[in-house]
């Protein structure tokens, strides 16, 4: 399990990171991983699928989008009755599929996101999210003239990543220390906030990176409007039946290396946003109200409610 090993590793450390990114290095590392073992029967393709899942879901715990992707993988598998001739190959194309839907609604949002963005704006976001720089790139590539504040993103400094991923793309981005938040939104007249998911619950609740309730707690101070930007694919089933989506704890070395004894540290790397905060979810869907959300993954994705 050399290559889902590693990949798991590099998902933990955040050489990976982002939701979307996860889920597509996850499937990635599943096709690579059984290419290398070639399983001869189903039922042996599925142990190692198992296992795999096993060791991928450890490796962060609050990412739907990565855990609705391997099961995408088995729920088509297991319902393809026939033996098939080249198991990894199926495999590989159905993980091929998921990674292909998850574009193709990471481009769609983009369409959607980007109309929202006017000339003479400022637009904040938090952290390092693929598909709120894809939103923010997409209207400045369409010629609209606007700034954005982005936040550092302490401890692991995500923040760096946007901020240089917008600023080589020639928009004009300012850089804030995350306590500045509140500041910033009322000092730089912010009229948008854009945000990425890490997870969806029943109930619209957004999961996202520490600090992001913060700022729609400021948002709403100032009557900005919070959107959230995110496909689908990051609801979170478990929470239908009563499950709360794990919020992940990260080592306390992230934040200070070498602290004194006795000194508790706290590393919380997400946390929740209550859906009255949310103005909007914009999705491969269109821009939902966050309540309604569940409602349309179950019509349009019935795989996410499988075992
Ligand atoms: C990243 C983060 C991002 C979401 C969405 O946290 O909170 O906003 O994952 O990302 P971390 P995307 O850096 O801890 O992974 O829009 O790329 O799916």
């Amino acid at each position: 399990m050399e290559i889902i090993e590693k990949t798991a590793a590099d998902i933990k450390r955040l050489k990976i990171q982002g939701a979307t990114n996860i889920a597509v290095s996850a499937l990635t590392a599943i096709t690579e991983q059984l290419k290398v073992l070639n399983p001869k029967t189903v039922q042996e393709a599925l142990t190692l699928l198992y296992k795999m899942k096993e060791i991928l879901f450890q490796s962060r715990p609050t990412e739907p989008a990565m855990r609705n992707g391997v099961k995408y993988i088995l729920y088509n598998f297991q319902r393809n009755i026939r033996e098939p001739d080249d198991i990894s190959e199926l495999i590989s194309s159905l993980a091929s599929q998921y990674i292909k839907m998850l574009k193709e609604a990471k481009t769609r949002i983009q369409l959607i996101g980007a109309k929202r963005i006017v000339d003479g704006m400022t637009v904040m976001t938090h952290c390092h999210s693929s598909i709120v720089s894809g939103i923010i790139i997409k209207a400045f590539q369409d010629g609209k003239k606007f700034d954005v504040v982005c936040t550092e993103t302490r401890p692991l400094y995500q923040g760096h990543i946007t901020a240089r991923e917008l600023t080589e793309k020639g928009v004009k981005t300012t850089l804030i220390v995350d306590s500045a938040m509140r500041w910033a939104i009322r000092q730089k007249e912010v009229d948008l906030i854009l945000v990425g998911a890490d997870a969806i619950t029943s109930e619209g609740v957004v999961l996202n990176k520490i600090g992001t309730r913060l700022l729609a707690l400021a948002a709403e101070e100032y009557n900005v409007p919070f959107y959230v930007a995110t496909p689908c694919f990051k609801f979170s089933p478990e929470t239908v039946i009563g499950n709360l989506e794990e919020i992940e704890l990260r080592d306390p070395r992230e934040v200070w290396d070498n602290p004194p004894e006795n000194l508790i540290i706290d590393n919380p790397a997400f946390e929740t946003v209550a859906r009255k905060y949310i103005h909007g979810i914009i999705t491969e869907l269109g821009i939902l109200p966050p309540a309604y959300l569940y409602g349309a993954v179950v019509e349009k994705y019935p795989f996410i409610f499988s075992d």
